[in-house]
């Protein structure tokens, strides 16, 4: 008995095995026709853990769906939050919540946020995303319900990737140590990551005789086959005086013949006609209402631009990037830069790679592409960023140059402490990649969007960080860094494509601002520009400055064409590529001759805007002077689901958000 009304001690609903098996077989065409709609997602994990799904939520685990916080329930971890869309429609499937609301997955304000986050839907016990956190969680719960009393079981489900973080070993210890029998963790046992086959990105076997010598009970089952997954669920729940592991051998891409043990199945939607011959492989053509679900999501989609564009700055007319003349731009993301560099200077024999299986989209993997030979320098150390952080100290000691990388909360995160102590302070030339960093992951969400990593980046002695603003400027930067600047050093680098407004001849130099000044009319978006370096620059006495970097200095001058066309205001624009050491002299050069300084960041104010403020406040050359000062970035406050261009409109860092602060300056400057 799993679903059952918590008042009256009644089941809502018995499944057979034959009916839990038709459960989830319709679960996976729910979760692929949300993924299809989402255009984004992973196909891959949710097929290979949708039997379990199933299972635990249908029948195995005491739940009421009308009362999700029902004390004596079951509690469900979700540690591998990226397999979200498959906890949707297990909680969909049990009445927690409207199966067809699943299919707004991925979207601005969606409760089905990229990676589950418990404050938005009942049903999730905690939010997740980041791997290897959920067993620790468990331990925690576990104990919680020794304390109290409690009968009730925590379920953890995880990955076999997910097994080399060092934290679910820690976490396997604990539950061991404190002989903790009301824990069953499931790991999907697909054999494959990110990267490729677990047991060649980095082997985590053999899980039985691991979790057995941290005193576990460890049951195996084909987890595909509903029976043996029942009856090893029962059998767990007997089990006394040590946590359980359930290893689950399962098929990544279970059902769809295309998807099955393909690992760019990975983190890959299925485009619509996949989705068609998906749904009639799995025998459901006729079952799920395809089109009215889509549909559901294309007013869903509809209503969210609606608010969206009601609440964005109007100017006399449309601005966007490549919406008529003025506006044309080429785009590409700036972590390409990062891969170009490396592609172009891994032949010296120094430099050695670090791969945290997110090789290919973080672009770190182009090091080796074509280039057998230097295989050897490519070391993959799995999902496991806190020892790549300090094994790349080791390689620095050694005279080496190492270069780790991946997305940019867990690479300058959830290694911060060794960052912070066997990087830093032992001052070693380490190169750190942060890519998709700021709100360039969209539709993964808040987990994976790092909007705080520069706050400690900037904030370490010895550390310097360069934020570039294009593609160009990304190759440019992380050649320096590479190859002439000895320390540690971080480079932030976006998902998403941002428009390219630097080229060969732009000057780039570390340490160094460029002054960008919008010139004249022209077709194309950057030819109406001219840049030099800061200290090349003569003043011209501009009614404002804008001190941007990143993605932010392509806004900022968007925003100084919308401020010349709509109000006449001339505005100088800083490139602030180099964050720390930062350009002092342009910034009080900016300050003492404009009198109006905005800083632009994708990220939350403060990285940018704080060090800034605080050049001013210190400046001598600035006492007495009357200054208007306005900061663009993220308030305080988590991202969401979305598309990336949506969230810079939604997080409120567009060029309009610095226009309409600058006019409302300079309303203040004219007083
Ligand atoms: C701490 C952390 N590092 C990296 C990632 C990015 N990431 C998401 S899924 C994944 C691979 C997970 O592999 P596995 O646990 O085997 O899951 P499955 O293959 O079943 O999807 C990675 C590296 C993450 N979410 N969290």
């Amino acid at each position: 008995m799993a679903l059952i009304d918590s008042a009256t001690g009644k089941a809502i609903r018995n499944y057979s095995i034959e009916q839990l098996k038709d459960a989830a077989n319709l679960m996976r065409g729910y979760d692929l026709v949300t993924l299809c709609a989402a255009g984004s997602g992973h196909a891959g994990g949710t097929l290979s853990i949708m039997d379990i799904t199933a299972a635990l939520y249908l029948h195995v685990a005491q739940l009421d769906p009308k009362n999700p916080n029902w004390a004596d329930r079951d509690r469900i971890l979700w540690s591998a939050g990226h397999k979200a869309p498959a906890l949707y429609v297990g909680l969909g499937f049990a009445g927690f919540c409207d199966i067809d609301d699943v299919v707004t997955l991925r979207k601005l304000h969606s409760r089905f946020q990229g990676h589950p986050h418990w404050l938005k839907l009942p049903g999730v016990e905690v939010s997740s995303g980041s791997l290897g956190q959920g067993l620790s969680v468990a331990v925690g719960m576990a104990l919680s319900a020794r304390l109290d009393e409690k009968k009730h079981k925590i379920f953890c489900l995880m990955g076999d990737g997910e097994q080399q973080e060092g934290q679910v070993w820690e976490a396997a210890m604990e539950a061991g140590h404190f002989h903790l029998d009301n824990i069953i963790a499931v790991i999907d046992v697909n054999r494959l990551q990110i990267d490729g086959w677990v047991k060649d990105v980095m082997e985590v076997q053999p899980l039985d005789q691991k979790y057995a010598a941290f005193g576990w009970e460890v049951l195996h089952v084909d987890g595909h086959d509903m029976k043996q997954l029942v009856e090893a669920f029962d059998k767990a729940k007997t089990v006394v005086g040590k946590p359980v592991v359930i290893l689950a051998d399962t098929v990544k891409g279970k059902g769809v013949s295309f998807m099955e043990n393909v690992a760019g199945w990975h983190g890959k939607p299925p485009n619509r006609e996949e989705l068609t011959a998906s749904l009639k492989e799995l025998g459901l053509t006729e079952r799920i209402p395809v089109e009215q679900l889509l549909n559901k999501a294309k007013s869903y989609q509809a209503e969210m631009t609606r608010e969206l564009e009601a609440k964005m700055p109007r100017f006399s007319r449309d601005f966007w990037w490549n919406a008529g003349d003025a506006m044309k731009v080429k785009m590409e993301p700036t972590r390409k830069g990062f891969g170009k560099s490396l592609a172009k200077n891994g032949d010296d024999e120094r430099i050695v790679c670090l791969g945290m299986d997110i090789s290919g989209s973080i672009t770190i993997s182009d090091f080796y592409a074509g280039k057998p030979e230097r295989k050897k320098r490519w070391i993959s150390m799995g999902i496991a960023e806190q020892s790549a952080t300090a094994a790349a100290v080791g390689f620095a000691r050694e005279g080496k140059l190492p270069v780790i990388g991946s997305y940019a909360t867990f690479s300058a995160a959830r290694n911060l402490d060794q960052i912070r102590v066997s990087v830093c302070y032992g001052n070693f030339n380490v190169l750190i990649a942060g890519a998709h960093a700021g709100v360039s992951v969209g539709p993964d969400g808040a987990t994976h969007q790092a909007l705080e990593d520069l706050f400690a980046m900037m904030g370490m002695p010895n550390m310097s960080v360069v934020v570039p603003c294009d593609i160009v400027e990304a190759r440019k930067a992380t050649t320096h860094l590479l190859l002439k600047h000895v320390g540690p050093k971080y480079i932030r680098l976006a998902r998403e494509a941002t428009p390219i407004v630097t080229d060969e001849k732009t000057p780039f130099v570390f340490g160094k601002a460029n002054v960008i000044r919008l010139r004249k009319e022209a077709a194309d978006f950057v030819d109406a520009f001219e840049t030099c370096l800061a200290d090349d620059y003569k003043n011209e006495s501009e009614d404002l400055s804008i001190i941007a970097c990143g993605p932010m200095v392509p806004e900022a001058m968007r925003a100084a064409l919308i401020l010349k066309r709509d109000y006449g205001y001339e505005t100088r624009v800083l490139n602030m590529h180099t964050l720390k050491p930062i350009d002092t002299e342009a910034v009080i050069r900016a300050a003492q001759d404009t009198g109006v300084v905005i800083t632009a960041e994708e990220h939350q104010i403060g990285a940018l805007a704080w060090r800034v403020s605080g050049l001013l406040t210190e400046s001598k050359q600035l006492y007495g002077k009357p200054l208007i000062t306005g900061a663009i970035g993220v308030k305080d406050r988590f991202g969401d689901s979305g598309a990336p261009w949506e969230l810079v409109k939604e997080l409120e860092v567009s060029a309009e958000h610095i226009a309409q602060k600058a006019v409302e300056l300079m309303k203040v400057k004219k007083r």
